[in-house]
């Protein structure tokens, strides 16, 4: 279990960015993992790479890092965790990179795992009996992962079925119908896809809403499964000089809680991500005393235990958006997940809108006890964490 090789790679994500890859070897086990990276981030999360850089955080890395990791025991996550934080010294991994610290973080894990001869979920295992969290796929969207769609990120559908397939096949479902309807709509209109494979469309934001809300109605008779439809607003990316700057409105804090409250309502949404700016913990919680769906905070707490804490004091929401590259290692992103769940919150794992075909997230979510996983419907990054779910599932039964 003892480190005895570490290499960093160079590879790209979907979005053709560079992205960092790293192997561990012991005598026993080997893993690997790559980072992801946000387009919408959070201004509190770790940086992903140092300012001058991917190669220069590598090298900087190489040097200061790789020889600390040499002769680490990797099945003691915790030590290798807390020597990342303590060389990088800054608090948001400004030096060498929450991305390289992440991707070292995880790599180690599954080289334990790896080394046992198990899964990393149940190397991981933090629950007292594994249950497959529930695809959450955006099928239509806009913001900052796409050009000329709806001012809100993600319309999404989660399904809640008793096997994971079923679930995956009926978000993709709807993500082919929402694309049918387009083309009736839009007959003339090109049609396109945002970064994360969800459409993109010249719709306002409620025409898209009710047209997801309609569909998922449809398959969801069709199916006769229960398909849930939620947003993630990503709302502090049009949160301009303290107004929420809709293309067709413009809404002050108060009216903004208002007309999110009301869309709940109406529409009867599961969830809503990140409907509030990142800064207004106060304003969120006002919402969130509003309804019984789940809010849920990404952009808010960026997966830092600090936020979170805030948060529950708060009451801020009732759920927690988790992505470890937010946070830099993997005994930060569990630590922020016992916390949310010791506070009675619902936690939900997510991929990020630059993805490689890295499925580590899948694993975390089961072993962490997350009630959805956020991962797309479609598009080889994404599915490579969907069907990692179908083979942990199989392999559970
Ligand atoms: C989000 C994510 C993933 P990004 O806002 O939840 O969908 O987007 O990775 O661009 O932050
Ligand atoms: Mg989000």
């Amino acid at each position: 279990m003892i480190i005895e090789k570490v290499h960093f790679r160079k590879i790209i994500d979907s979005r053709g960015n560079p992205a960092i890859e790293v192997d561990i070897g012991t005598s026993s086990g080997f893993g690997r993992c790559a980072a992801p990276a946000g387009a919408s981030t959070g201004i509190y999360e770790a940086q992903a790479y140092p300012e001058n850089g991917i190669d220069n955080g590598m090298q900087l890395a190489r040097e200061e890092i790789v020889p600390k990791l040499i002769g680490m025991n990797v099945d003691n996550q915790e030590q290798i965790d807390e020597m990342l934080i303590e060389a990088d010294g800054t608090d948001n991994f400004a030096r060498i990179g929450g991305n390289i610290s992440v991707a070292i973080s995880l790599a180690s894990a599954k080289a334990a795992a790896n080394g046992k001869g198990i899964a990393l979920y149940q190397h991981l295992k933090n629950v007292d009996e594994f249950k497959i969290p529930a695809p959450m796929g955006n099928v239509l969207g806009g913001g900052a992962h796409a050009v000329g769609g709806t001012d809100i990120q993600e319309f999404l559908v989660a399904c809640f079925c008793d096997n994971v397939m079923d679930a995956i096949l009926a978000n993709v479902a709807v993500h082919s119908r929402v694309k049918e309807k387009l083309k009736k709509r839009l007959p003339k209109h090109a049609l396109g896809k945002g970064d994360e494979g969800a459409w993109v469309a010249s719709l306002s934001n409620v025409e898209a809403l009710e047209l997801v809300v309609d569909v998922a109605k449809e398959i969801s008779e069709e199916r006769d499964v229960e398909i849930k439809t939620g947003l993630d607003m990503a709302a502090s990316e049009f949160f301009i000089n303290n107004k929420y700057e809709y293309k067709e409105m413009s809404l002050n804090s108060k009216e903004q809680i208002e007309w999110v409250a009301s869309i709940i309502e109406k529409y009867d949404l599961y969830s809503v991500e990140d409907p509030i700016d990142q800064e207004d913990f106060d304003a969120w919680a006002e919402l969130t005393s509003k309804t019984n769906s789940l809010i849920i905070g990404d952009d808010l707490y960026t997966t830092n235990r600090n936020r979170i804490k805030i948060g529950i004091e708060k009451k801020s929401t009732n759920a927690v958006l988790i992505k470890p590259n937010q946070i830099g290692t993997l005994t930060e992103t569990r630590k922020a997940i016992e916390m949310a769940h010791g506070a009675g919150m619902v936690t939900i794992i997510s991929h990020r809108s630059g993805e490689t075909t890295d499925s580590t997230i899948a694993h975390l979510g089961v072993a962490f006890g997350c009630h959805a996983i956020k991962t797309g419907s479609v598009g080889g990054e994404r599915i490579a964490k969907l069907n990692e779910l179908v083979r942990i599932e199989e392999e559970m039964k």
